[in-house]
């Protein structure tokens, strides 16, 4: 670089995640990249020359921020072609984005503030202002611009370019045990990762999107990437319209749509109440589902409803965004109790190691899963012992230094190298000493013609910890003899592991990124009403 040049603004590597634009735009310019409402119950399409020219735009005002590379922006919005936009001016100058969603609590949001120290908290046009302490910067953006409220403090520039090991992203889990953890993902992961699964087949040019997790969730991330590397159209599902059936497969309907990203319980709604409105997808050609185990007499009816419509099972963690994609067999076989989640996508490997720290490769048996992958995440932000708890040496072979992930699931290994989820390590409870899979329990009950979903928990009981199940029953007035549920699972299940009660509820109760929320279920079914046995205080 000659001596008396400026320094030139941060000049991002080619695996740059904002790259996935430049090359989309160079391909298909008019084609539009999002189709969102316009805010008057019709839907715009921004097209991704005009994606491109709002990304140039935002960018040349964060570059008039004089931040440095790796300062972070907390991304406060649902998914919109103004937030991938956002997200996009942050990559292309290498400013690590920490999306939240709006409906995010305040006490959450001020621990990924507090943790992150953005060096700007930008937010959509149009959120309520929330309650909080002045953090620093802010931003307000919108199809209109990125309007800085409160300017940052200008940072000593200390980096001269972006480069693909730098940090595209942190995603906070919900750290289902306390403090919640910030996943770092470089951009050289995410984009190795999206440029495998497209490659895979995944989707292609010609697919309208369809995005419904919360811009927090990793999975709305997902949709945003596989579109920009397919060069399809993104397609986000108003929150609005995710409860009601009606409007869900209307909006869907309307904007012909061809794939659909949710997790399992996006469908229970409409399932339940008003399967046949599914007939009325007639563009869907995919639904990719994720986050946890789909039931499968929810999964058979999906399936019924969507005739030759692929039905893929996406498996893997935030700290890989995913490893496997694997198609649901058509028809899913009688008896079909643990899904497949194949084998892992071009360019990863996954290896089941068994309690003994072995690598398993007999057939039948089963074993942790262990992800190999160029696109693992950098760590969890300032948390060394966390990340080097799940950043471990390659039980293959630890002396060649590269780590894979620890992924805490258990699988077993089928017949032609493919996995089959059995459940999470942290789901193995010990009831009365013994070892019990939750997941297990669940699918017991998931066979029962009544039942839909099922979810175990140990709820304490005095100085005891019982086994009970809330059920999710196939329909507002089906019939559900508790009796006989129990009796069924003395059948199917040894002793210890046949629940002390069987509850029907309404639904089970979700997280805010739509996994069954197996905390809140503990509470509601340890809750009096729910366990007539226990001696009522006769002062009623
Ligand atoms: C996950 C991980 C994002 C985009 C995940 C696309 C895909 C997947 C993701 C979502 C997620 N069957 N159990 C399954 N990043 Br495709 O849920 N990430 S996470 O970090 O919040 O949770 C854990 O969820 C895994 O370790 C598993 O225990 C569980 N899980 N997918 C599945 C699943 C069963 N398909």
């Amino acid at each position: 670089m000659k001596e008396n040049d400026a320094v030139q603004p941060a000049r991002p590597s080619v695996d740059n995640f904002h790259q996935l634009l430049k090359e989309a735009v160079a391909r298909t310019p008019a084609r539009p990249a999002v189709i969102e409402p316009d805010g008057t119950g019709a839907v715009r399409e921004v097209s991704y020359r005009r994606l491109d020219s709002l990304v140039k735009e935002y960018a040349a005002v964060l570059d008039g921020l004089g931040l440095d590379v790796g300062d972070r922006v907390v991304v406060e919005a649902d998914t919109s072609a103004a937030s991938v936009a956002l997200l996009l001016a942050c990559s292309v100058l290498g400013l690590p984005f920490v999306p939240v969603s709006p409906q995010t609590p305040d006490g959450r949001l001020q621990q990924v503030l507090r943790a992150v120290e953005p060096a700007v908290h930008a937010r959509a046009d149009g959120l309520l202002s929330r309650q909080l302490p002045p953090t620093g910067a802010t931003a307000r953006f919108g199809p209109d611009g990125l309007v800085v409220e409160r300017p940052p403090t200008r940072s000593v520039r200390r980096r001269q370019a972006v480069l693909a090991t730098d940090t595209a992203y942190i995603v906070f889990t919900s750290g289902s045990t306390g403090r919640p953890k910030g996943v770092v993902m470089s951009h050289r992961a995410i984009v190795t990762f999206l440029r495998a699964v497209v490659a895979d087949g995944l989707a292609d040019g010609d697919d309208r999107v369809a995005s419904t997790s919360p811009l927090q969730f990793d999975f709305a991330l997902f949709g945003i990437g596989i579109a920009l590397t397919a060069g399809a159209t993104l397609v986000p599902v108003p929150r609005e319209r995710l409860g009601s059936p009606r409007r869900m497969i209307g909006f869907l309907r309307e904007a012909e749509v061809t794939q659909v990203h949710g997790v399992p319980s996006l469908w229970r709604p409409v399932l339940r109440h008003d399967p046949e409105l599914l007939r009325e997808l007639r563009t869907l050609r995919s639904v990719v589902f994720a986050g946890e185990q789909f039931p499968v007499p929810e999964l058979r009816l999906l399936q019924e409803m969507l005739p030759g419509t692929r039905l893929v099972n996406g498996y893997g963690a935030t700290e890989s965004m995913a490893a496997s994609f694997t198609d649901v067999p058509d028809p899913l076989p009688a008896g079909y109790e643990r899904l497949s989640i194949g084998r892992a996508h071009t360019g990863a490997e996954m290896t089941l190691v068994d309690g003994a720290g072995r690598v398993v490769t007999e057939p039948g048996a089963s074993g942790e899963i262990y992800l190999r992958s160029p696109a693992l995440f950098s760590g969890y932000w300032n948390d060394p012992e966390a990340t080097a708890a799940v950043l471990v040496p390659d039980p293959v072979d630890p002396r060649h230094g590269q780590p894979v992930l620890r992924t805490g699931d258990l699988a077993r290994l089928g017949v032609r190298g493919e996995l089959y989820f059995l459940g999470r390590s942290d789901h193995q409870v010990q009831v009365h000493g013994h070892r019990v899979e939750l997941g297990e329990v669940e699918g017991t009950l998931a066979r029962l013609p009544a039942v839909t979903a099922a979810a175990a928990v140990l709820v304490p009981r005095g100085r005891d910890e019982v086994l009970m199940a809330g059920v999710v029953l196939d329909g507002p007035h089906a019939q559900f003899d508790e009796t006989a549920a129990l009796a069924w699972c003395a059948r199917e299940l040894p002793a210890y592991m046949v629940p002390r009660r069987v509850c029907p509820v309404p639904e089970l109760p979700l997280t805010e990124n739509g996994k069954v929320d197996r905390e809140m279920l503990r509470h509601s079914l340890a809750a009096p009403r729910n366990t007539p046995d226990v001696r009522r205080p006769t002062n009623a």
